[in-house]
């Protein structure tokens, strides 16, 4: 198959784009490194050393003998370049990962909420778009998140996109339809994920795009079975408090001997993935599109849901890390119960990786290897999502 992975430079996009070249797929990575630019901005780097692209594509080429191609393109700018890349390349498939995916980050300030939402919805809307005028049918695979549904369940598991609901009619008769779970995003990160729903249900029923809109949990995690193969293909491993996710970032902060920063009571409950099962999940959702004419593909990719602060005191029992509850930058609820439903991968041949001791022992590991790296000043969580979460941080201070 031709795959283009948009996004193909990030923490995802790069094991998926290995993993897809080593089982015979032709990729063509687009990306315009503003995640790299965004490290300049932060004054912050990877945890690990992740290699400039040329370096990393040289590499696999060396290892490998294949070639992935590289167009440095921004997608939600550049429309005419997108489509005479996507013209040029005749892709069977597009992954989708082009947006900026950190909630904190995406809060710091109108500047950096303007930006989040001209690049995300404009890169959709720009992918879809070109996918009409360039008339090819290639399958477009988007990375979605589990944020799109709110994390409160209403004591339901959560469906896989579509909730069926019944409206009762004036007569007093009930009708039966399956609409999209309401949207209830808790940063506007999130908010920009609701609207990609929405431009991908628009374009589905108007163009008949075929469309896979996964909802993946939090990737935790760095290597992968080909990332692991070189020291110049290593995965990028973000732990400041913008970018690092909580289970990485408590892995890290264990290993650097900082205590591990649980918001508020830690009582909020999330999905999670290992990212070796992103990749493959990516795999399965490329082999299996959805027919011409049908609906969108909605499927939650995920494994195991986990309380951060069960999180945080297995990784202090382990490690004999402290634990410090810190005031909660983000406007969050403070507990929540979240049971999902991901049927469809697992019927698709998901074999889940779950939180292993061993891939955790790799994690801490890779931090161990690389912890003269961390720069502690980057770990505080400073994005408050509100004048009155900053008010009770400076307070608690
Ligand atoms: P990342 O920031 O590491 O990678 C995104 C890549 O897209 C970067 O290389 C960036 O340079 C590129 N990019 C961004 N805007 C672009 C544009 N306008 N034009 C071209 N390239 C652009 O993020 P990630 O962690 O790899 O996440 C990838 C996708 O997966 C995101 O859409 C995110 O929402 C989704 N996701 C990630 C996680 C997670 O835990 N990391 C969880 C759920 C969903
Ligand atoms: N948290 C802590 N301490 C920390 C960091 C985070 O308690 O040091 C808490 C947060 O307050 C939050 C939870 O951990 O309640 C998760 O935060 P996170 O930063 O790990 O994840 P999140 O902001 O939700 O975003 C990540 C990815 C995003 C993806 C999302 C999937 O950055 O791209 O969409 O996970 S999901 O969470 O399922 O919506």
């Amino acid at each position: 198959m031709k795959v283009i992975v948009l996004g193909g430079d990030g923490f995802c996009g790069w094991p998926t784009a290995l993993h897809l070249s080593a089982r015979g797929h032709e990729v063509l990575i687009i990306d315009n490194l503003s995640r790299r630019k965004i490290d300049v901005e932060l004054e912050v780097d990877s945890l690990t050393p992740i290699q400039p692209i040329s370096t990393r594509l040289d590499a696999w080429k060396e290892l490998t003998g294949t070639d992935i191609k590289f167009e440095n393109c921004d997608i939600a700018h550049n429309y005419m370049r997108l489509l005479y890349l996507m013209e040029k390349f005749e892709p069977d498939a597009i992954v989708h990962f082009a947006e900026q995916r950190a909630a904190p980050y995406s809060m710091k300030s109108s500047w950096h909420k303007r930006y989040t939402v001209d690049n995300n919805i404009n890169a959709t809307s720009n992918v879809l778009a070109a996918i009409v005028e360039y008339e090819g049918d290639p399958h477009l695979v988007h990375l979605g998140t589990m944020g799109v549904y709110g994390y409160g369940t209403a004591g339901i598991k959560i469906p896989e996109g579509y909730l069926p609901v019944k409206i009762e009619k004036e007569d007093g008769t009930l009708i039966t339809e399956e609409i999209l779970y309401p949207a209830n995003p808790g940063s506007v990160y999130h908010m920009t994920k609701t609207q990609d729903q929405l431009l991908f249900a628009f374009y589905n029923k108007n163009d008949d795009l075929r469309i896979t809109d996964l909802h993946q949990g939090i990737v935790w995690g760095t290597q992968t079975e080909e990332t692991r193969k070189d020291e110049r293909l290593i995965n990028r491993f973000d732990y400041d408090g913008d970018y690092g996710t909580v289970l990485n970032r408590f892995l890290m902060q264990a290993a650097v001997g900082y205590p591990l920063t649980v918001h508020g009571s830690g009582g909020q409950t999330r999905a999670f993935i290992h990212i070796q099962d992103t990749v493959k999940c990516i795999e399965l959702a490329l082999e299996n599109p959805p027919q011409k004419g049908e609906r969108v593909h909605i499927l939650n990719q995920m494994t195991e849901t986990h309380r951060v602060r069960d999180l945080a005191q297995m990784i202090a029992d382990k490690t004999g890390a402290t634990i410090e509850n810190v005031a909660n930058p983000r406007n969050e609820a403070d507990e929540n119960e979240l049971v999902v439903e991901n049927r469809r991968l697992l019927g698709l041949g998901l074999d889940p990786i779950t939180l292993d001791a061993g891939l955790m022992d790799e994690v801490t590991d890779i931090a161990n290897k690389y912890a003269e790296r961390c720069d502690k000043a980057r770990i505080p969580c400073v994005s408050y999502w509100n004048d009155s979460r900053k008010g009770a941080a400076e307070s608690d201070a």
